[in-house]
């Protein structure tokens, strides 16, 4: 018989206690004694829950490799003088950067009042959503716009709520660790390099060591996901189709997280795969250059796609970024820009042919079937970063035939935007190819005339022959290459394109709250997409701020950027 107290049943009356009593114990678990918070300066620390730097390594590391040691190489001067932000043309820029400014604190007042501690605003329905692991990504990716931007009551807040990020809360497996990598610990990084604020480091510490741990492979090549409970049972592999800027994209931020703390680990995890990536360059069906994808779980290379750029892009981008980084000491670093650069030259940049013969190139892929090389014409937006590498490298290395071509490309992209009648290039589009990058290219009779027709489709730009793809997800790459270009020369022309294309993306994509995707490039006014990815804010927005602020400020004679944009220091003595 059940008891009874004032009529109703025990078990009835005691249910609120218990269920008080579990959550008061779930909540001092996850937020109290067990995991107690500290003072760090003036910001209020709590440790993740889980410490990967204690944790059991499944595959030791017998001897760590170091960082080169020696005398920075003094590198030539990558900014053009200071002589063209004065008279009339540094007013129409001032104004300009204050436009861009007051844009930047419109998309984060949206994301702070909607969308606060969520990895990303949407900007139609004024929603938050989770993303990439669910630690507040659009937080950690503006740290460092919010500090450019002197906005420092915003950068605190922003400070505190990083200071208490938990990685070991959320979704725990099959977060993309290249995205963990670029966005959260390159946002950690670049936030504690320009403000000096040590509970950063200690937050990047933290998740550097997580990342390291899906380095604690058989045989030390990283694991795709990051997955906590494979990690911790020492069941990681790396994966046998690896896209090549997942694994090369770990070197920036792993080599300045060595050379911040002195832990030599981080920065072998890198060196692994570099020495992996370096070993195989020369033997692929293009030497010189990686499939999009390989087996870093074998140790072998087969595709025979090959492409600069998605799956690929960063692994090339930060070639020269790292022979910068490490000021010139690792000469691996520059034979394999330079292998990687001539070889891109040869068989994937092509010269669109286009009715007024314009002097501009772009990026497409190159195809091996039983050894023949084939270059195809199609680029896509997520190329368009390369006239911003060729430009570097050209600078870094002296070569002025990489810097021609950074210039090339960059203007193609640029080409691209002015194109369209939104003034934004598509995501994907195809093109006829010129037989060579250089001399006359006309068009023949037979070849597509200029304002084709499809199919009863909007006509297409002169030169273009589809669109594949038409969305514009407010990606950054060719306003990236403007900034290096506008940099690098001090040309005004570069600061005008700049602004061209941001008129039509602000047209375009701006929205009540914030900006958003687009799903249609080639009309103007077209639906949009409730997405506003964080890289709106770390890239999109920060290149275009830069463009128009003191060439002094992020000089690419002190800094490297990584592939999100954050702000990386360069070894110091190199100038
Ligand atoms: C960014 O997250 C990075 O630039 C990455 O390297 C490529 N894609 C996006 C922007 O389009």
């Amino acid at each position: 018989m059940i008891k009874q107290i004032h009529g109703r049943p025990v078990g009835r009356r005691l249910l609120p206690i218990f269920l008080f009593v579990c959550t008061f114990f779930l909540l001092w678990d996850r937020y109290g004694q067990i995991y107690p918070t500290a003072m760090i300066g003036t910001v209020r620390y709590r440790p993740s829950s889980y410490d990967a730097s204690n944790a059991k390594v499944y595959f030791p590391v017998d001897d760590f490799k170091r960082p080169p040691v020696g005398v920075p190489k003094s590198f030539p001067t990558i900014q053009a003088p200071r002589t063209a932000s004065a008279g009339p043309a540094a007013n129409v820029s001032h104004a300009r950067k204050q436009i861009i400014k007051s844009k930047i604190i419109k998309s984060w007042q949206a994301y702070k009042t909607y969308a606060w501690s969520k990895d990303e605003l949407m900007p139609l329905s004024g929603r938050g959503r989770q993303t990439i692991g669910g630690w507040s990504a659009q937080i950690v990716d503006a740290l460092d716009i919010l500090w450019i931007l002197d906005l420092k009551d915003d950068f605190r807040r922003a400070v505190e709520r990083v200071a208490v990020i938990d990685w070991a809360a959320g979704k725990g497996s099959n977060i993309d660790l290249f995205e963990v990598n670029i966005r959260y610990l390159g946002g950690l990084l670049g936030a504690y390099e320009l403000s000096g604020e040590p509970v950063l480091l200690i937050k990047a510490i933290e998740l550097g060591d997580v990342i390291y741990s899906a380095f604690d492979t058989p045989n030390r090549l990283p694991a795709r996901w990051l997955d906590l409970r494979r990690a911790k049972k020492g069941t990681q592999i790396s994966s046998h189709d690896m896209p090549i800027a997942t694994a090369g994209t770990f070197s920036l931020e792993l080599t300045r997280l060595t050379q911040l703390t002195g832990d030599p680990k981080y920065y072998d995890a890198a060196e692994r795969v570099k020495s992996f990536f370096h070993r195989f360059q020369n033997e692929t069906a293009i030497p010189g250059l990686w499939p999009r994808t390989v087996n870093c779980r074998d140790e072998t290379i087969n595709g025979n796609l090959y492409t600069l750029g998605p799956g690929a892009d960063s692994m090339y981008e930060y070639l020269p970024k790292m022979h910068a980084l490490l000021g010139g000491l690792d000469h691996e670093y520059e034979q394999m820009t330079v292998h990687a650069l001539d070889a891109a030259r040869d068989h994937v940049l092509f010269r669109p042919m286009t009715a007024n013969q314009e002097d501009i190139l772009l990026a497409g892929n190159a195809v091996t079937t039983n050894g023949k090389i084939t270059t195809i014409p199609e680029t896509h937006h997520l190329t368009c970063y390369i006239g911003g590498m060729y430009g570097l490298a050209g600078k870094l290395l002296s070569r002025d035939d990489y810097l021609d071509l950074g210039f090339r490309l960059a203007a193609g992209c640029v080409w691209a935007y002015d194109a369209f009648a939104s003034n934004i290039m598509p995501e994907i589009v195809q093109l006829v190819a010129c037989t060579t990058l250089t001399g006359p290219c006309e068009r023949a009779a037979e070849t597509l005339p200029a304002g084709r027709r499809t199919r009863g489709f909007a006509a297409l730009p002169d030169g273009f022959t589809r669109v594949r793809d038409k969305r514009y997800h407010l990606r950054p790459e060719a306003i990236e290459s403007v900034f290096y270009m506008w940099r690098i020369t001090g040309d005004e022309v570069w600061r005008d394109a700049a602004w061209r294309m941001w008129e039509g993306i602000a047209r375009e994509t701006e929205t009540e709250l914030a900006f958003a995707s687009i799903e249609d490039v080639t009309v103007q006014a077209s639906s949009k997409v409730d997405v506003m990815d964080t890289f709106w804010l770390s890239e999109t927005l920060k290149y275009l701020y830069l463009i128009f602020e003191d060439e002094s400020v992020l000089s690419l004679d002190e800094w490297v950027f990584n592939t999100e944009a954050h702000p990386i220091r360069r070894a110091r003595g190199t100038r």
